[in-house]
Formats: C-alpha cells, sequence, structure tokens
C-alpha cells in the first residue's frame, strides 16, 4: 500500500487550543497523517473548498470524508485506534467528559474570548468576564483535588487533552494573576501538561504548507527553526 494514498489530511494551525487538541489525539492514536500547516489570514483554497466555515482543525478522511470539528477529529482518531484508553477514563464514561467539554467549549470559552480579546467586544468588564471562566476552573481544582493526577482519575483522558489546551489560553493572558489564584492543583497540572513531551511533540513549527509543496507527515519531521 502506498502510504500517501492512505493517510487523511489535517489542516492545523500550531497555536490554534482546537488544532492542538486534535494534534493531541492524533499523536496519542499514532495515525499517521498529511499535516499542511497554515496561517490563518491566508487559508488555503482547498480548505476553505472542502470546509467553508473555514476554521481549523480540518481532517480529510482518504475517502474524502471532512471532519471539521475538533472533538470529532478526536473521536475519529481514537476510535481507530486508541492505545492509551483516552476514550475510557478511570472515573468517568464518554458521556461524563463529553458533558465537561462541552461545558468548556461552551461558557468558558466564551467568557475567555472575552477576557482575552476584550479590545474586539463593546462593553467588556475583563474581571467580570475572568471571573466568569474561573468558576468553571475552580470545577476542575476540584476535580483534581481528589487525589487524582488527571481530570478524570490516575489516567490522561480524552478530557484532559481536549480542555487543558484553553487552560493554557486562559493562563497565558496574565500568567501571575493566574498562578496567584486558590486553585494549586489545577495550576501544577497545567504546568506538568505543558512541560509534558507530549504536548512538545505536538507543538513543534512547521512551515506554512503550499499547494504542491512535498508532504509531510505529522509527528515525523525534525523541529523546524
Ligand atoms: N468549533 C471549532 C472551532 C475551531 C476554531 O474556531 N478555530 C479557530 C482558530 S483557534 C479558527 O480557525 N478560526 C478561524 C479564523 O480565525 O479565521 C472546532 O472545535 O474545531
Amino acid at each position: 500500500m502506498n502510504i500517501s494514498e492512505a493517510a487523511p489530511v489535517l489542516y492545523s494551525f500550531r497555536r490554534c487550543p482546537y488544532a492542538m487538541r486534535a494534534r493531541l489525539a492524533l499523536k496519542s492514536s499514532g495515525l499517521n497523517v498529511e499535516l499542511r500547516e497554515i496561517i490563518l489570514r491566508d487559508k488555503p483554497a482547498h480548505m476553505v473548498e472542502v470546509s467553508p466555515k473555514a476554521t481549523v482543525p480540518v481532517m480529510i478522511l482518504p475517502d474524502g470524508t471532512v471532519i471539521d470539528e475538533s472533538l470529532d477529529v478526536m473521536i475519529h482518531a481514537l476510535q481507530q485506534n486508541d492505545p492509551e484508553h483516552l476514550l475510557e477514563a478511570e472515573k468517568a464514561d464518554l458521556q461524563e467528559m463529553l458533558s465537561l467539554i462541552k461545558t468548556f467549549d461552551g461558557p468558558f470559552k466564551t467568557a475567555l474570548d472575552r477576557y482575552k480579546y476584550a479590545n474586539r467586544h463593546e462593553n467588556v468588564d475583563v474581571d467580570e468576564e475572568r471571573e466568569k471562566a474561573s468558576v468553571y476552573l475552580m470545577e476542575l481544582e476540584k476535580l483534581l483535588s481528589n487525589g487524582n493526577d488527571y481530570l478524570f482519575g490516575n489516567r490522561i483522558s480524552l478530557a484532559d487533552l481536549a480542555i487543558f489546551p484553553f487552560v493554557r489560553q486562559f493562563a497565558n493572558v496574565d500568567k501571575e494573576w493566574f498562578d496567584n489564584q486558590t486553585w494549586p492543583h489545577l495550576s501544577k497540572a497545567l504546568d506538568k501538561f505543558v512541560s509534558s513531551e507530549r504536548f512538545l511533540s505536538i507543538m513543534r513549527k512547521y512551515p506554512q504548507w503550499r499547494e504542491g509543496d512535498e508532504v509531510t507527515y505529522f509527528g515525523t519531521q525534525e523541529m523546524a527553526n
């Protein structure tokens, strides 16, 4: 079998938390994908053609199926191969994990965007938005203070991979403020997540993909400058 014919394509953007979670799941699954690194203000025509909503990540399967929601990319990858059993957490089933993830993708992310990009919204009270988001983060602190290393047990799960890229985004708005809050377990879990080989490996830099470029397989290229 010719590997280049069989590999799905992934349009991705290194700094996007949705694309990060897709890459985290793909990395864990070991699935071979052709990586196309994009820049949001210069999206490839083919990506927009197959997914007119034009958000990353976009995965295109060899049969032409387009998966353009990050959570669906994660689940698809892990349904192919899930050696770490990310779809079954120690202390939660898939439905419970999806319910927490949806809360983070919904009201938490709304407050995070208004906090992070306050200048793009009118009449935003930054402190208020930060407080709104913090209520959800306190829920994570509670989960992590039950003696768990991860959100749903002592084993990493889909929920950790789907949610921590957004906790990182929140923390990075004002790291000093974040580190001074009463969520020691969350701070520790975030530090462990961002310094993990797992996370560092999905944050390697790739040059912007252009039509006609040689194929780059995700995870197989050495660190670019
Ligand atoms: N619900 C989508 C959201 C993806 C998303 O919004 N990605 C952002 C980048 S982080 C994007 O591509 N935005 C389009 C743009 O900025 O043009 C998913 O989960 O995949």
